[in-house]
């Protein structure tokens, strides 16, 4: 009988910067979910791989003054790059697709012009707000006080040519595909999207810039490159050997799962679907958008500093630890908040108190009143006791429940089911008392023997189901409870009995060692200062010049010492701090200023800084700024890094620099 086949994806991460833990929680339960299948008996195929076009990477790099191909080729294929990371985490992948491949370009080519051919995509005219020294287009929803969300600076109303591709005349289509179907979960997500975009009406998409040229260019028009998201979705079937020679696995494995973060559902439930339908070819089987794993409430970035490394968890807690921890914690479809103790916490009471303690317990006792091997004929008992029955059908009633949850992309559930049979054996442990047992082996020892077959049985079944999550720890779990290939089945899991009865039982080293809370937490804190102290600036970049000024012209700014008395975040603004000064004159100065992301404002107050005092007032968030902070700024492995310049406080407010 052919086998059935499951195939599911990643996103393509944006090589822009080192992933970060995020990344890792999606890749790691994409991971688990193949895993599960292939536990199955299922034939699965396993993308993923890296977003390497566009205006952000081709900035980064000029930047880091590398060409983009050099800069995302580090990211991705370096040391401790996107490659490295996910050989440490164990996954599975059986593919890795990058834009930037040769055959991906060559599809995503076709494609364009497939649809430029059957009308749904057209030539016209893109129309926004355009920052100049940003080199950005911006939408009117996206400007901050009507200016560049990045810089602040003035934007005017600019227009490119651009081509289209006609998303407004599948809006029907794929409202009916989100609500009437199961296509995109959780549930929750389909009312997000229906609300916010189909019902305000769907406009069409640009799908190309002339702004900027790192990217796939459009072959029948050369000054045009294809515009992200047409070149990113795309590489879900590019992978296959949708137009491109490349592979030949397209009618074999398309439709599969797209898994997502929530923030790019958007993309894969509207505009996904609408491309594949225009293209004629079957819709992906699901969409599911999983939370965001949040640091201190909000989402991790570089920019913000604020990223869990992936590696030093993992090289401290262990790999399997590490994915244990993801998927056990957090609801896969919610928002969770990441923590190191939460992470240590989790070790200690699931790995090490309940699974650890319950495979040395059973192992131990195995060998201590057994020499390793029980006798045969210990796994029947003429009149099983009430606990005997209570874990067996526990343990035999397990694969059922998790099967339900894994198919719900519920993993966390999945575990919660595992974990009560793990602690329901422990209890097993206290009420049958293997010890007192113990104390008389000629009366007891048979009942002895079937109490450790019983624990023997139940922790491998637990281990068949921890496969995915943990594919190594797992396999040093069924070596030392000497489980044989066919008791490490998906048939196997649903059977008692499956151990031999003198299976070579010995007690190895512990699964999970316990981990001391204080220490751990101050040598994570040591090893991220090292990591940030050991991370080289990329690529030094030679101080730029500016034009000169005349010395009359440089004498008309005002530079005046002003001291801090008070400051806070403005609202709503992700960068904008507000200072009240003391500037010497007696009236306290606003100044506005968008620094958030390197300083938080309570350390800021007292101290003694610089300000230009004689620009024209501007408002930004609907606050007057009446001059502007100085700062000295750089850019350090590739970002931009800035730094207040701040005086000795015995220098008087008001005093004029010159
Ligand atoms: O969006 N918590 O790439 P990206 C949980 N190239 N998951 C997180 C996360 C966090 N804090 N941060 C990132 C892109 N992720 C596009 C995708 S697909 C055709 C193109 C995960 O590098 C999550 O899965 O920004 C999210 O959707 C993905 O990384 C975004 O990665």
């Amino acid at each position: 009988m052919e086998k059935k086949k499951f195939y599911i994806t990643t996103p393509i991460y944006y090589p822009s910067d080192k992933l970060h833990i995020g990344h890792t929680y999606c890749t790691v339960a994409t991971d688990t979910l193949a895993r599960y299948h292939r536990l199955r008996g299922e034939e699965v195929m396993f993308l993923t791989g890296t977003d390497e076009h566009g205006q952000k990477i081709e900035d980064k790099a000029r930047e880091a003054g590398v060409t983009p191909k050099e800069f995302v080729d580090r990211i991705v294929e370096g040391p401790g790059g996107v490659l490295d990371l996910w050989k440490l985490m164990n996954i599975s992948n059986d593919r890795f697709i990058r834009t930037t491949d040769d055959y991906h370009v060559q599809s995503v080519q076709k494609i364009f012009r497939r649809m430029y051919d059957n009308g749904d995509i057209y030539k016209g005219t893109y129309r926004g707000k355009y920052c100049k020294p940003c080199e950005s287009f911006w939408t009117e929803s996206q400007l901050v006080d009507g200016k560049c969300p990045d810089c602040g600076r003035e934007v005017q109303d600019a227009e490119e040519e651009a081509y289209f591709f006609r998303l407004s005349k599948y809006a029907d289509r794929v409202r009916d595909l989100l609500e009437n179907t199961g296509f995109l979960e959780p549930r929750s997500r389909v009312n997000e999207m229906v609300k916010n975009f189909i019902d305000p009406g769907l406009e069409d998409l640009c799908v190309s810039r002339t702004s900027f040229s790192w990217g796939i260019p459009v072959d029948f028009d050369p000054g045009h490159v294809v515009y992200v998201w047409v070149d990113a979705l795309s590489n879900y079937i590019t992978a296959l050997g949708y137009e491109n020679g490349r592979y030949n696995d397209y009618q074999d494995w398309w439709p599969g799962v797209n898994i997502v973060g929530k923030e790019i559902v958007r993309f894969h439930s509207i505009i996904w679907p609408a491309m594949l339908m225009s293209l004629g070819e079957p819709l992906p089987k699901k969409v599911f958008g999983h939370g965001w794993l949040l640091l201190d409430g909000g989402k991790m970035s570089k920019s913000k500093g604020n990223v869990a490394d992936p590696y030093i968890l993992a090289e401290k807690f262990g790999v399997d630890a590490l994915r244990f921890f993801l998927m056990r914690t957090f609801p896969f479809g919610s928002d969770g908040n990441f923590s190191n103790e939460l992470l240590i916490q989790t070790i200690n009471t699931d790995l090490a108190n309940d699974l650890g303690n319950l495979v040395s317990r059973t192992t131990a006792m195995t060998g201590k009143y057994f020499g390793g091997h029980l006798p045969a004929g210990c796994a029947a008992w003429a009149s099983p006791e009430p606990c005997d029955t209570e874990l067996r059908s526990a343990a035999l009633a397990l694969r059922d429940a998790y099967e339900k949850s894994m198919e719900a992309f519920a993993p966390h559930t999945a575990l919660a089911d595992v974990f009560r049979v793990i602690q329901r054996a422990n209890k097993y442990i206290d009420e049958s008392a293997p010890w007192k047992l113990s104390r008389d082996m000629e009366a007891n020892g048979p009942r002895l023997a079937h109490v450790l077959y019983n624990l023997l049985e139940t922790t491998r079944i637990c281990g068949v189901l921890l496969t995915p999550f943990m594919p190594d720890a797992m396999e040093n779990l069924f070596a030392q409870t000497g489980v044989p290939a066919e008791g490490r089945t998906w048939e196997s899991a649903a059977q008692w009995g499956a151990l031999p009865e003198t299976a070579a039982v010995a007690k190895g080293e512990n699964l999970f060692p316990r981990v001391d809370m204080d220490k751990a937490l101050e040598e994570l804190e040591a090893a991220a200062a090292a990591a940030k102290k050991a991370a080289m600036p990329a690529i030094e970049i030679e101080p730029q010049l500016t034009e000169k000024v005349d010395f009359d012209t440089f004498c008309k700014s005002d530079f005046r010492v002003v001291k801090v008395k008070a400051c806070d975040a403005v609202k709503k603004s992700a960068k904008l701090l507000r200072f009240t000064l003391d500037d010497g004159t007696g009236v306290d100065r606003q100044i506005l200023s968008g620094i958030h992301q390197w300083y938080e404002p309570e350390t800021l107050v007292g101290k003694t800084l610089v300000a230009i005092v004689n620009l024209p007032p501007r408002k930004m968030m609907g606050l007057e700024s009446n001059g502007m902070l100085i700062s000295a700024v750089h850019t350090e492995k590739g970002e931009e890094a800035l730094h207040l310049l701040m005086l000795d406080d015995a220098i008087p407010a008001g005093a004029k620099l010159c």
